[in-house]
């Protein structure tokens, strides 16, 4: 054997000949062996040279501006992807900036991981003051799904594969992985550590709903006289379209998207009731609800939107078991994944749908036309300064003719209006505000759209809401992204024509700089300003900058009288109705 001739080297030799790697390479290499080829952060103390190293290593890492828009964008790649979105920030107000999102993730169901470096254990515990000190896992565990530290270079496989696992699997949110800076630098035997890792097997596995619920649900369907299907953000994520648009078509029932499920069928399909919301919401007598919940968004299912009180039965279907009777009964819960549990329906009914009542259907699609040529004039509406009305009536043309464009919204009336106006016609194009109706998603959910899906996106934003992730427009033109931003521009928060009511040099509260150059903000960092104030105008801007792909910002100017207070929630606004003199 000619191995046995050889000299054994000393043992010194071997260790010094042994490959290395350390806790950088080692999270680095857990992403990739898990598919996860992008992070989103901003750097600096202890994770530079992570960010740096998963550059080299192939990954693509996107800098940005602030923490919480990097983490807004992991969150929209979650749900874009229905794999975890990666933050990455620094410890304490790194960490802290990025938790909105953590928590924004959560509250929405999209799944995201915020790994954040942290000071060392020892002196946080003993609060002696370290450089960017705070107990991170402490201060993340309430406002996420599952929160985990990771001590041991050994130990990051299994670290990274739970909050993988946690992130994705049953309902989907948000999960802290807290790094703190020693583990980075610990080195350990290549090979061992390549052993460590973890390729996590099915992530989120199928959960079948049992057959008596699904009995139960197909019966219930069965006795309805006026049905109704409400299809929400969670039938977006689970990309099960085909079952959903069979089911739909099949059944013959109306559907009411909520609006980031707004495409998963064209919002122009002949079924679609979303011209007619507060007709199907309370005359229906049987609601199923596929991936949405009886929040504040539907109202808590009760109340004056739902019409007579006990007037309607209830269908959930959703991951999340403690979500049934969560507002009011729900008379058949279906608990498991949308996409078995459509397919368990299908299968049960074996082809024999009821025809809903020819006079349900019917009076739907009545109410349906009639708002909508209610609509019609005001969106062709020409006039100067424009309306809401007049600017959205271009921008839906837009969508039409594009309708692989994602559409970024956030504002109040330029929210509530754009969602009401703009049709949708493919499944998750439509990002917004989602539960929390939260200003500031609009940049990062605009970046992470146009990095996960290579797609144009047009992001339709409120003054005031642009306001909070503006910066963001220098990673927008960093990155070349095709991002077409439009800044509804009414000089303020819902108007812009509030006066200090106890007079005085101070503003009011609600009013910004009036005419202000939002579109100079762009051209600051190389990108494409313009300034409209037609419609006709914005709409050759925004077609033009959909055509180049080039970074564009357009300032349109919207009547600062033309918007509502809080735009359509005004009725959960509480108002004064004492003004002291
Ligand atoms: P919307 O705001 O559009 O009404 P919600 O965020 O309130 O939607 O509801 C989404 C629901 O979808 C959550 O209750 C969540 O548990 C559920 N969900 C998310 N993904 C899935 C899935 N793959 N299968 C079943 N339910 C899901
Ligand atoms: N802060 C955060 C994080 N989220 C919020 N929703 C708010 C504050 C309160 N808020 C709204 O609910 S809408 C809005 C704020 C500040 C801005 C509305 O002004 P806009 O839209 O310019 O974006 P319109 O078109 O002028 O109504
Ligand atoms: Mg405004």
């Amino acid at each position: 054997m000619a191995g046995a001739a050889v000299k054994a080297k000393p043992a010194s030799t071997i260790a010094e000949e042994r490959e290395l790697t350390d806790g950088f390479h080692l999270v680095i290499d857990a992403l990739k062996l898990n598919g996860i080829n992008t992070i989103y952060g901003v750097p600096g103390i202890p994770i530079t040279d992570l960010g740096r190293m998963a550059q080299a290593a192939g990954m693509r890492v996107i800098s940005f501006r602030h923490e919480q828009h990097a983490g807004n964008a992991a969150a929209i790649a979650g749900f874009l992807t229905k794999k975890p979105g990666i933050c990455l920030t620094v410890s304490a107000p790194g960490f802290l900036n990025g938790l909105t999102a953590l928590a924004n993730a959560t509250t929405n169901c999209f799944p995201m991981i915020l790994i954040s470096g942290s000071s060392e254990r020892e002196i946080v515990d003993l609060q002696q003051g370290d450089y960017e000190e705070l107990d991170q896992l402490a201060i993340a565990k309430p406002l996420c799904k599952a929160a985990f530290r990771v001590l041991h270079a050994a130990d990051i496989g299994i670290g990274v594969a739970r909050a993988i696992r946690a992130a994705v699997s049953g309902r989907p949110g948000g999960v802290y992985l807290d790094l703190p800076a020693k583990l980075f630098s610990q080195v350990m035997d290549a090979e061992a550590g390549a052993k460590s890792l973890v390729k996590v097997i099915d992530p989120a596995p199928a959960q079948l709903p049992a057959p008596s619920a699904v009995k139960r649900a197909l019966d219930v369907l069965k006795g309805a006289k006026r049905p109704l299907i409400i299809l929400g953000k969670g039938a977006a994520y689970a990309q099960a379209d085909d079952q959903i648009r069979t089911l739909v078509e099949k059944s013959g029932v109306p559907f009411l998207p909520m609006s980031m499920a707004k495409g998963l069928l064209p919002d122009t399909h002949p079924q679609c009731a979303g011209a007619a919301r507060s007709t199907v919401l309370k005359e229906a007598d049987v609601v199923m609800l596929i991936g949405a919940r009886l929040n504040w968004l539907l109202s808590h299912g009760k109340g004056k939107t739902w019409g007579e009180p006990g007037s309607k039965k209830f269908i959930q279907i959703d991951i999340e078991p403690k979500e049934m009777d969560s507002n009011v009964e729900v008379v058949a819960p279906l608990v498991g994944d949308i996409g078995s549990c459509v397919s368990a329906l299908l299968d049960g009914i074996d082809g024999k749908w009821p025809t809903p009542a020819a006079d349900w259907v019917g009076a739907v699609k009545a109410r349906k036309e009639e708002n909508i040529a209610k609509m019609a004039p005001r969106l062709m509406k020409n006039s100067v300064p424009m309306d809401f009305h007049g600017a959205l009536g271009a921008l839906r043309t837009v969508i039409k003719e594009r309708p692989d464009a994602i559409l970024v919204n956030e504002g109040a009336n330029t929210l509530d209006l754009a969602r009401g106006v703009i049709d949708m016609y493919q499944p998750r194009k439509r990002l917004d505000v989602g539960t929390w109706g939260v200003m500031g998603i609009g940049m990062g959910f605009a970046v992470a759209a146009a990095i996960e899906t290579g797609k144009p996106v047009l992001a339709v934003e409120g003054d005031s809401a642009f306001g909070f992730s503006g910066m963001e427009v220098e990673t927008i033109c960093r990155y070349n992204l095709p991002v077409c931003v439009v800044v509804f521009n009414n000089d303020g928060i819902y108007r812009g024509t509030d006066v200090n009511s106890a007079g005085g040099s101070d503003p009011a509260t609600t009013v910004f700089v009036k005419d202000a150059r939002y579109d100079m903000m762009m051209e600051a960092f190389g990108g494409v300003g313009v300034h409209v104030t037609t419609p006709e105008e914005l709409s050759r801007a925004v077609n033009k900058a959909m055509d180049s792909g080039k970074p564009t910002l357009i300032n349109a100017v919207i009547d600062p009288a033309a918007g509502t207070e809080s735009g359509r929630i005004g009725n959960l606004n509480p108002q004064s109705v004492v003004r002291k003199k």
